[in-house]
């Protein structure tokens, strides 16, 4: 149908392939193979597609002696693989005819895949969509992080109320990665730091080994794979302790492994919360460590002259959560290659360099130094130097990596980087004025900004073909590699044929989306209603609690005059909360609740339904994001670093109501102000609006409707068993509100009426929704990773070499 370009492989050459796989590799036989044995052949003759690049790839690095990019990071949030394989690979239609031929439902068979739920929301999947670009654009590179045994956990509700299960991602076999035995590290923890002949060394008491599983990263069109190295944490001294296993003690002899393992057992499930545990620390070191020795090891096999380290590695720190990098390096250039201390510094400023992605004051590392000393003592001592050197280099200032007995993670980060980079031209702002503001007076050249991007294969291409057919139709497929391409659409936008075939593509996508809802969860749900979608995880910043307080607001306006002409809305939530962040528990637990009042209520729930879709990820997000009419994007102003969803929506046609916050303000400059709405206080207004200590309850005295909406959940309408559930919430949102819910919900419960109107001239909607389409081009991760490349990495494409 649209002039979308192949793969030059036969579908008769793929489908042999595949029997292949599945009777020699699987050793299954066509008639008795499940479900899952299908989905691992057709896995397998993908990935035979992707070696050869992989293999290509790797011989360009090395014949050209060019530099790598290492992006370390704690979460790759890469969810299912194989679609995005056979996307990359322009194998769709072969595919979908092979297992046609097989006899097999190819749908049936991607869905049969789980999700890589190695991270937690938007700093691991923006890790995932910068790993795709790098391919794409054919800089060489890897991303090193851990092989989470359980990812994320799996969210479920009883009685409204999120459950926690783990996670088994590995439970199948995953067939993308290849396991390397052959590269292991040893990495220590604790024991004692001495000195002889000059030389300070470090002896661990204790250690794991770190083993290498690779996973290879295909760009568009196939042209240039990199590596996503995963290391799974083993024991040092072999499986088991077999003098143990002889003396009958059979659980004392698996110990040590078990013990090992768990460095690499599980995700922390925390989100832009800082825990301070032990173990945390561990996994970061870890990472760290390993990667550092992998990246000297291959660095090695190719020079023998350290000096030209920075001109061949570039590593770039996920956040801080591996900030251990800087003294790592130190350690090993001057404690092991015998550097003096200020050039093993030096060097590796030169090759490190830092992302920021958060200013919220709990989210910012720093560990008891009594913790950090133990278990890495010498780090310790290294950090101090650190210290002491940009003190002396900068005398007039006092800026420090140590204080209140602790080691700051990002201060750290700061002196050790020769750039640091914020993610949004906002957070990059307030970043020079609030935490690094003594950092940025003394080093004015070192914070950059970087907005944050998606990558269009998985987030246009790959997850609404019904559009994207639709722009290839109008404009060839340069756009899927060459996103600001998009452009080239807005021509067609007042031709009310080509509208329509926008229109229809939603209208189709929304239909899926109920079907699928109907099945899944029995909600059935009206796709001529509005699909308005919140999905990221729970935090009160994020203020999921604003959106369904306007719910309820808007319902109770319903019910007292019904038959009016409202427009109808369906509000969908989905996201996971931290399980130890109650507040947040206690959010979905009350949105489920407001569900099933309003959802039950035969006045009003033909214009008004919610519905919290449980287990969000990134499967999810690729089925609701296409069949969104309208993006929630309504943290408080200043808090939410960028954003990334935002982006996906606006790409999709999904019309933001938002803030001024994070990459909300540059996505509102590149779509229009009259295709975007716009409600809230800006970041200044919210700090002078905070100094007001009783702003909540003026804000509540000054709006009727957001009274009677707290006072609805605090009487128990929604809750009538325990009326008392949701005081916490009330009692917040009517004292400290720090997050400011009651000071911004008149201006959104009229940014709201706002979208109403407008969603009634159908049109109009579909024109500004059009021009989001057209109009986000910039917001490619393809940018962002060029930007990176030239401003930060100093590092080439060699795709085209
Ligand atoms: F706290 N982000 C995240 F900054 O998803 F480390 N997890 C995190 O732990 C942190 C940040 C951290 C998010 C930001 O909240 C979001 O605004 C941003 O778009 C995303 O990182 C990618 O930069």
């Amino acid at each position: 149908m649209n002039m979308v370009s192949r793969n030059t492989i036969t579908t008769d050459d793929f489908r042999a392939a595949i029997l292949r796989h599945l009777t020699y590799e699987l050793g299954k036989d066509a008639s008795h193979a499940a479900v899952e044995d299908w989905r691992m052949a057709l896995s397998f003759a993908v990935r035979d597609q992707i070696v050869d690049s992989w293999f290509a790839a790797t011989r360009k690095t090395y014949d050209a002696g060019a530099k790598r990019v290492y992006y370390l990071s704690m979460e790759f949030l890469i969810g299912r693989l194989l679609k995005d394989g056979i996307i990359n690979l322009r194998l769709l239609d072969q595919a979908r005819e092979a297992m046609q031929a097989l006899g097999q439902d190819f749908d049936t068979v991607l869905a049969d895949e789980p999700d890589a739920a190695l991270g937690n929301g938007g700093l691991g999947r923006l890790a995932a969509c910068f790993l795709e670009s790098l391919s794409t654009l054919g800089c060489p590179a890897y991303g090193y992080g851990i092989r989470y045994e359980h990812g994320l956990f799996r969210q479920s509700f009883v009685d409204g109320r999120q459950m926690e299960a783990p996670e088994t991602w590995l439970l199948q076999r995953h067939p993308w990665e290849f396991e390397r035995p052959e590269s292991r590290y040893r990495i220590g923890f604790g024991g004692e730091v001495s000195t002889k002949a000059g030389k300070t060394i470090w002896t661990p008491a204790d250690s794991v080994d770190a083993e290498a599983y690779d996973t290879p990263v295909i760009g568009w069109q196939g042209r240039w794979a990199n590596t996503l190295r995963l290391w799974s944490a083993v024991a040092s001294d072999g499986p088991f302790d077999l003098d143990s296993f002889n003396r009958g003690d059979f659980a004392g002899a698996a110990r040590p492994e078990a013990l090992a393992r768990t460095i690499s057992r599980v995700l922390y499930p925390d989100d832009t919360t800082e825990q301070g545990k032990e173990l945390r620390l561990k996994q970061e070191y870890f990472l760290t460590s390993a990667a550092l020795k992998d990246i000297l090891r291959r660095f090695d096999s190719e020079h023998d002259d350290i000096g030209k380290l920075p001109g061949k590695v570039a590593i770039q720190l996920n956040d801080t959560h591996p900030a251990i990098a800087g003294p790592e390096l130190v350690r090993i250039l001057h404690d092991e290659r015998g550097l003096p201390f200020e050039e093993a510094m030096k060097m590796a400023q030169a090759c490190l360099s830092y992302t920021n992605h958060t200013l919220l004051p709990e989210a910012l590392e720093s560990w008891p130094e009594g913790l950090f000393g133990k278990l890495l003592p010498r780090h310790l001592q290294i950090v101090d130097r650190i210290d002491d050197a940009h003190a002396k280099a900068n005398p007039s200032r006092t800026l420090s990596a140590r204080s209140d007995h602790q080691v700051k993670m990002g201060e750290l980060s700061f002196i050790m980087a020769h750039k640091v980079n914020g993610v949004s031209a906002l957070h990059t702002e307030l970043m020079k004025t609030t935490v690094f503001s003594e950092f940025h007076r003394l080093h004015p050249d070192r914070i950059i900004n970087q907005t944050n991007g998606v990558t269009p294969r998985r987030w246009l291409l790959s997850c609404n073909p019904r559009l994207s057919g639709l722009i290839t139709d109008t404009i060839g497929e340069g756009w899927v590699d060459d996103l600001e391409q998009l452009k080239g659409i807005e021509p067609h936008i007042s031709d009310a044929g080509w509208l329509e075939r926008y229109a229809a593509a939603k209208r189709d996508n929304k239909a899926d989306l109920a079907n699928w809802m109907a099945k899944t969860t029995g909600v059935k749900v009206d796709p001529a209603m509005m699909f308005d979608v919140q999905i990221k995880r729970l935090h009160e910043y994020k203020r999921q609690h604003l959106n369904i307080l306007e719910a309820i607001a808007h319902w109770q306006e319903i019910k007292a005059n019904p038959s009016a002409d409202w427009t109808p809305r369906l509000k969908i939530f989905a996201g996971k909360a931290a399980p130890g962040y109650f507040f947040a528990k206690d959010i979905i637990r009350l949105i489920n609740d407001v569900a099933k009042v309003l959802n039950a209520d035969t006045d009003t729930r033909d214009v008004l339904q919610v519905a919290f879709l449980p287990n969000y990820n990134v499967t999810l997000a690729e089925r609701l994001i296409p069949a969104a009419d309208l993006s929630e994007q309504i943290s408080t102003a200043g808090k939410e670093a960028s954003g990334t969803g935002n982006m996906k929506f606006a790409l999709n046609g999904a019309l933001t109501v938002g803030t001024l916050d994070g990459a909300n303000v540059e996505i509102r400059d590149h779509v229009g102000a009259d295709n975007f709405f716009l409600f809230g206080m800006t970041a200044d207004k919210v700090e002078e609006r905070r100094l007001i200590p009783d702003h909540a309850a003026q804000a509540i005295a000054a709006d009727p409707r957001l009274g009677a909406a707290l006072k609805a959940i605090r009487d128990g309408v929604f809750s009538p068993d325990e009326p008392g559930r949701y005081h916490n919430i009330t009692d917040n949102l009517t004292g400290p509100d720090y997050f400011l819910v009651a000071s911004d919900f008149t201006d959104y419960y009229r940014a709201q009426r706002e979208v109403d109107a407008a969603f009634k001239d159908k049109t109009h909607w579909m024109t500004m929704a059009a021009l989001n389409t057209a109009r986000s081009g910039w917001f490619s991760s393809d940018r962002t990773i060029t930007d990176y490349m030239s401003q930060i990495w100093d590092a080439k494409s060699l795709r085209d070499s």
